[in-house]
């Protein structure tokens, strides 16, 4: 598929049917094909490997949101390990209502699941165990010495980061032990990833990397919004690690980015607490309204350049659920009739405008459209929705449109509860 775009100039918001046909042609045959033979993708339901389907063994258990950490450490593992497996996607409580079939399954409702051979396993460690089993250690395995020796510093890393993320509010000689604890472990981590010659924590990538993503792609992300502390600034080890895994076509798969994260969370933690300085206000202010990516030292979500098919991207899983978008807007046909239409036209002037030549002048959105569009800016995630760079793209589009119509904000995302994500309708139409 040819996914390098045109730059356009239009002087009119392109009509739905114009912007369909910016996309490579692609039917749904097709695209059901990459997402189980492509690369690492959020969207798929089955995963082979070139390997026929009557060879699936596995089913994993996962949150429609990809977000849940310890989904994502199974499911980088088996994407490592090229295992063909289903996957069934289960709404997480602060998204929405759980699946009554996914309750009888697990009572607890706790995911990550997976079933081997017909058996059922939760809790991931014991699942990574099973599969290590069964198909064989990603490199070293979870029992090999080093590698069990570098599960329990992740431990110590991450009771680490929680104390200082949920319990220390407000800058000042009070928080300093948590955050120096914290930057001690983070130290251990480095001398750990230092001993070895490459960038990983063993010399070949493996089970202990596969460990380390979650919690230090969230440590990256949360840190920096609510604390204003850039971790992979200050620990260049780190920092080589996670550009090494941006190399990884399955790293990129399941790779999260700081809004997301920072968004997400509070109603997961209980909550988190902002240290109020004006350098963390800033960080916070720039990750939430831009312009992306954030010039801040503290925030580094990658080191790989833009693909060039981010754009067309972005405008692809837009244009896929654009009905649901346009329902889901409180600024729009909730409103009246009248508002839906001018919401219809912001969007695709933000769409017209994400694939506008850089020289020629944005479209302006109706008046009033400002907090609309900002509503859908504020709740790109990824990597559920897409890519990272092309969420990017896709905010700074909406962003810059809604400017011309006003600085109205959509409401403010809420910290109990992330219902305002149900998954629902988006299953509901798919
Ligand atoms: N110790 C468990 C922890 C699993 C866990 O905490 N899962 C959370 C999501 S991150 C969950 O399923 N919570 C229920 C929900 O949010 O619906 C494991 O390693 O699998």
């Amino acid at each position: 598929m040819d996914w390098n775009a045109e730059p356009i100039a239009a002087a009119e918001p392109l009509s739905w049917a114009d912007l369909e046909r910016r996309l490579p042609p692609c039917s749904e045959s097709e695209l059901q094909l990459q997402r189980v033979e492509g690369p690492t993708n959020a969207q798929a339901r089955l995963r082979l490997f070139g390997r026929p389907e009557s060879e699936v063994r596995v089913t994993l258990y996962r949150d429609h949101h990809a977000w849940c950490p310890y989904c994502q450490k199974v499911w980088l593992w088996l994407e490592e390990k090229r295992i063909p497996y289903r996957i069934r996607k289960v709404t997480m409580f602060c998204y929405g209502e759980k699946e009554r079939w996914f309750k009888q399954l697990v009572p607890s409702g706790m995911l990550p699941a997976l079933e081997l051979d017909g058996h059922l396993i939760t809790e991931s460690d014991l699942i990574l165990q099973a599969l290590e089993e069964s198909f064989g250690p990603l490199g070293e395995g979870l029992q090999d010495p080093d590698v069990f020796a570098l599960r329990q510093l992740e431990r110590r890393l991450f009771r680490a980061w929680c104390q200082w993320l949920c319990y220390c509010e407000g800058e000042g000689t009070h928080t300093a032990p948590a955050e120096q604890h914290f930057i001690r472990m983070a130290g251990l981590v480095e001398e750990a990833l230092e001993a070895t010659s490459g960038p990983f924590f063993r010399p070949n990538f493996g089970t202990a990397d596969v460990i380390f993503v979650p919690y230090l792609e969230r440590m990256n992300a949360s840190l920096a919004y609510y604390k204003g502390y850039g971790l992979r600034t200050q620990h260049p080890a780190i920092d080589r690690w996670f550009a090494a895994l941006e190399q990884r076509s399955t790293y990129l798969g399941t790779q999260s980015d700081v809004h997301t994260h920072a968004h997400d969370l509070p109603p997961q933690m209980g909550c988190c607490l902002a240290s109020g300085s004006d350098d963390q206000q800033r960080v916070a202010r720039g990750i939430d309204q831009g312009p992306w990516p954030v010039e801040h030292p503290a925030v580094v979500e990658t080191r790989q350049a833009p693909p060039a098919g981010a754009a067309l991207e972005a405008l692809a899983r837009m244009l896929r659920h654009r009905r649901r978008l346009l329902q889901v807007n409180p600024e729009g046909e909730r409103r009246s009739q009248a508002a839906g239409e001018a919401l219809d036209q912001a969007l695709r002037c933000a769409l017209t405008n994400l694939l506008r030549q850089p020289s020629s002048p944005l479209l302006a959105p109706p008046e009033g459209m400002a907090a609309g569009l900002r509503y859908w800016r504020d709740r790109i995630s990824v990597p559920r929705d897409m890519g990272l760079h092309a969420a990017r793209l896709m905010r700074s589009a909406l962003e810059s449109t809604a400017a011309l119509a006003g600085d109205q904000q959509g409401p403010p995302l809420p910290v109990q509860h992330r219902r305002d994500q149900n998954p629902e309708p988006f299953v509901q139409a798919a």
